[in-house]
């Protein structure tokens, strides 16, 4: 059985974000093949994409696995159903639970189910400084920069993000 190691981000703004994150985690650490390796902390981000909605409670998690990406995405998306996420709500608008795979190891793939690297995640705050918080060496296979240069490259002032007194 071959181990790997990925980055997730987790997030909500919907209900009890904390709450909805920490059951996000809990139902993640229950599953077969899933070993949570380590948490950021977690923050309150201002929306980004779509901007008429809530703040969002943003972490990461790196997680050892024996899932395929594949397998790792519908465990991921079964989470997300169980915690009473609605399919076919707004593009980047509200949800009670997102658990997006970041890295997969040094893994690159492009389908229309899954890309790896996550497409957007050099551009988010809320992606990056958590991931920076477990490991600021990892490095974007496809962009050849560690978390912590692509953290410092992003240049935006709307992308807040404030220390988040709650946790799990
Ligand atoms: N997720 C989105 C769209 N916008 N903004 C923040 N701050 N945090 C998120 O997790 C987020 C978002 C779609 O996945
Ligand atoms: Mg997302
Ligand atoms: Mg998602």
């Amino acid at each position: 059985m071959t181990e790997h190691r990925a980055y997730l981000s987790i997030g909500s703004n919907l209900g009890d974000p904390v709450q909805n994150c920490c059951r996000g985690i809990e139902m993640l650490l229950a599953e077969p093949g899933i070993t949570v390796l380590d948490q950021s902390p977690f923050y309150r981000t201002r929306p980004v994409d779509y901007l008429e909605q809530d703040w969002f409670v943003n972490a990461a998690l790196l997680i050892r696995t024996a899932c395929s990406p594949r397998q790792l995405l519908a465990k991921t998306q079964a989470v997300q159903d169980r915690l009473g996420r609605k399919p076919g709500g707004i593009r980047f608008g509200p949800r009670t639970l997102d658990l997006d795979i970041i890295f997969y190891d040094q893994r690159v793939l492009v389908s229309p189910e899954l890309t790896l690297p996550h497409p957007r995640m050099h551009k988010r705050r809320f992606v990056l400084q958590p991931i920076c918080d477990i490991d600021p060496t990892v490095i974007h296979p496809v962009l050849g920069k560690n978390v912590q240069e692509l953290l410092n490259q992003l240049v935006t002032d709307d992308q807040d993000i404030l220390p988040c007194s709650s946790g799990c």
